[in-house]
């Protein structure tokens, strides 16, 4: 429908975010309005309204992709707020968002253009049939809104003096409205969403509020989220309220310097009378809020309002240890927090983007406690035009706007990396696994395939992946607090044994989808990568090169080993020397634990996850996490927020142990991809009493849950719906063939 709308943006600069206006007066002598559909896309984030009233529950649409590529639109049924009436005013209020406001780390603003812009048609069918289709063009007009500041990173600034009775209601155009100009825009990069948009999801009260040693007022939600504040307040016409956000206190005020140059700071400026402030056109990650310039004498009622995109809950997992449910929680909530519109490493800080490298290893977990199907679909469409304009290379961040900014003096040069550029084959196949839809994989196939081609040509004479720059075990614990990427984990061995486990999922691909010289291509080369690791990286006595816990983790785990109980002991043991701390970085972490399962060392497995000791998993949650943190200690044991650069409380890359939890300790696991058949294997231990798990799949509900009694016996209960089979496997027993049904063992 938008094909005759064209992209229109204010004929000059105005002071604030641009109110695109327009009035439909509708078509007569054709009967009722039996249906009325809204299509609509911006470049900037826009919030549309016929009559005042929101058109969609969506927010921060049309969110982020690489819009060089793909601009996405939705489209709204707006029959009631137009059926009736003779003539509506629709109004589409614009803001910067990601393509015109501050977007990376590096500082840069507009990377994707200077003009914000609306395009939308509107499509009214009445009783005879007759169609009048409404778009935008150059009768439309702009005006002042009462937004006079927004940015995703610093925030937003309403002055509700400037509201105005006359934007919504159809007297005329307000006298102050001025012409728009028709932009030159390529309407064939609009796209329908493939995944869900963004809304508000839930609304948190304050858990406490109180005033800091310096006299400021704080609110403590009790979680840190994402979103923003809302209230209605009523107070002297003029004076202005503030409110910053951050997610820990530091010497009991905000910690702000996680956030680097991000000013999370909104403003509201009052009109007398009462006004309802939300900031719907930025975002802030925080649990803490500080507030300064209240009416003295009203008293203070806000609400935190989570927003992210609107995905429906799948999986769910509960224990005896109310620490690893809190951890567990903890990992659901920074899912909440980076599922805003495309997966992020962190919301909150002056970055918030797209780490390839971070759902790559996240994404099974996600994709349990989600449905995830279109989120990460969409993702990966933009992945694969990034790739496609880079010549195979996935970037470090999709969208790719580093390519936009001048890289720091030590950033490396962009090139395909481990673990990081594998998103492209790791994420369509977690896809593949958890839905079972193989449409994914045909979907990404060519970028697949570009991925593990364009990695051949960096490999080293002797076949190993050496030669480049790489993340490596990024954040190992003893890696330098400002040289992330030193680990102890050999980076040759990281990228090989990554590219090597590519390499298998994408022969298997080729061979499902019927790519017979591909699958053969691949698997030739898989085993060639995989003789030379263990030339190259193996000694005769079984040491892998650096001789440390991520190396034998990714050995065991990706299958580079014909026998892995050197391995595996070796493992053991590195884990037991280091007390059961963690020892891994974003390579490592995700995988140790099924290393140690896989290999016979269960009980380390355990102790290892419930260690409380920094750097462990549950060091966070003793000291009041409610997210997964990016370092092991981004909060340091006395309490003091880590001096490194990067310090972000809301990174879900280190809560990839979910998905070992939801498989060993809850016991669900796909036998075939989409959960068709099921492999129902719980392993208790680490002193745990009981678990259950529960997976929503597309046959219906999974749940496992299992008790021990005093005696050690062990009661395992199992349900699965209708067209679901399963074998449970339970430590010391044969295997048992399960059909539909619950079942008791
Ligand atoms: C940091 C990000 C992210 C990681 C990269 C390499 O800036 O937060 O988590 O993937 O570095």
């Amino acid at each position: 429908m938008l094909h005759t709308a064209r992209m229109i943006s204010p004929a000059v600069e105005l002071g604030s975010a641009p109110l695109f206006r327009t009035e439909i007066t509708l078509d007569t002598g054709h009967g009722a309005v039996t249906r009325a559909t809204l299509t609509i896309s911006s470049l900037g984030v826009h919030e549309a309204r016929i009559g005042g009233r929101p058109v969609g529950e969506d927010v921060l649409s049309p969110g982020w992709t690489s819009y060089e590529h793909r601009l996405r639109y939705l489209s709204h049924d707006v029959t009631e707020l137009i059926a009736g009436k003779p003539l509506s005013v629709l109004t589409v209020l614009v803001g910067n968002g990601w393509y015109r406001g501050r977007l990376g780390f590096m500082g840069g603003s507009a990377l994707y253009g200077d003009r914000l812009g609306v395009i939308a048609a509107c499509e009214i069918t009445f009783t005879d049939g007759h169609r009048q289709v409404v778009v935008t063009d150059g009768t439309w007009t702009a005006g002042n809104s009462d937004v006079l500041a927004d940015d995703l990173y610093d925030g937003q600034t309403i002055d509700a003096r400037r509201r105005s009775g006359k934007w919504f209601v159809p007297d005329g155009e307000p006298e102050w409205f001025l012409p728009v100009r028709v932009l030159d825009f390529d309407n064939g990069v609009l796209t329908p969403y493939i995944g869900e948009w963004v809304s508000r999801q839930e609304s948190v009260p304050p858990r406490k509020v109180w005033e800091s040693p310096t006299g400021r007022m704080l609110i403590d939600f009790g979680q840190n989220l994402v979103g923003w504040l809302r209230f209605t307040v009523r107070g002297p016409a003029g004076s202005e309220i503030r409110i910053r956000h951050a997610e820990v206190l530091e010497d009991g005020e905000l910690g702000v310097r996680p956030l680097r140059d991000a000013q999370a700071t909104d403003r509201f400026i009052l009109s007398g009378g009462d006004d309802l402030f939300e900031p719907t056109m930025t975002f802030h990650g925080f649990r803490y809020a500080e507030v300064s310039g209240w009416p003295a004498d009203v008293p203070l009622d806000v609400e935190a309002v989570v927003v992210h995109s609107r995905l429906e809950r799948t999986g769910d997992f509960a224990c005896s240890d109310e620490l690893l449910n809190r951890l567990h929680r903890n990992v659901v909530w920074s899912t909440r927090g980076n599922f805003l519109d495309l997966p992020t490493d962190c919301p909150q800080r002056n970055e918030r983007l797209g780490w390839t490298g971070d759902i790559a290893v996240f994404a099974p977990s996600a994709a349990y406690l989600y449905d995830v199907r279109g989120f990460l679909g969409d993702w990966l469409t933009d992945l694969a035009a990034e790739q496609r304009a880079a010549d195979g290379l996935v970037p470090f961040v999709i969208p790719d706007v580093l390519k936009y900014q001048p890289a720091p003096p030590d950033f490396p040069d962009p090139d395909s990396t481990a673990f990081w550029s594998d998103a492209a084959v790791w994420v369509p196949w977690t896809l593949w696994q958890a839905y079972g839809d193989r449409s994914i994989l045909a979907k990404q196939y060519a970028s697949m395939t570009a991925h593990v081609r364009r990695v051949r040509t960096l490999l080293s004479p002797s076949g190993v992946w050496d030669g480049s720059f790489q993340f490596g075990d990024w954040l190992d614990p003893d890696a330098p607090a400002d040289a992330p990427a030193k680990a102890k984990a050999d980076p040759g061995v990281v990228a090989t044994a990554a590219y090597y486990r590519s390499l298998t999922l994408v022969a298997e691909t080729a061979a499902l989808l019927g790519h017979d010289a591909d699958a053969a291509e691949f698997t030739e080369l898989a085993a060639r990568v995989r003789i030379a690791f263990s030339s190259e990286y193996v000694d005769a006595d079984g040491t892998v090169r650096s001789d440390c816990t991520t190396v034998y983790t990714l050995a065991i785990v990706f299958g580079l080993l014909d026998d892995t109980s050197f391995a595996g002991r070796r493992l053991a043991e590195l884990v037991a020397d280091s007390g059961y701390r963690v020892s891994t970085g974003f390579a490592g972490t995700p995988y140790i634990t099924d290393a140690l399962t896989v290999t016979g060392h269960l009980d380390a497995a355990y102790r290892l996850l419930l260690e409380r000791e920094c750097p462990s998993w549950l060091y966070p949650v003793t000291m009041g996490a409610t997210t997964i943190w990016e370092r092991w200690d981004s909060m340091l044991p006395d309490g003091t927020i880590n001096p490194g650069e990067m310090t972000s409380f809301n990174h879900y890359a280190l809560g990839a142990v979910a998905d070992w939890m939801h498989r060993t300790i809850g016991g669900i696991a796909p036998l075939e991809p989409g959960y068709s058949r099921v492999s129902i294997a719980p392993r208790p231990g680490g002193g745990l009493t009981w678990a259950r798990a529960g997976l929503r799949t597309r046959h219906g509900r999974i749940e496992v849950s299992w008790r021990t009694g005093p005696d050690g016996d062990l009661a395992v209960d199992v349900t699965l719906p209708d067209g679901v089979t399963g074998v449970l496997s339970l430590d010391g027993r044969p295997e048992v063939e399960i059909s539909a049904g619950t079942h008791s063992f």
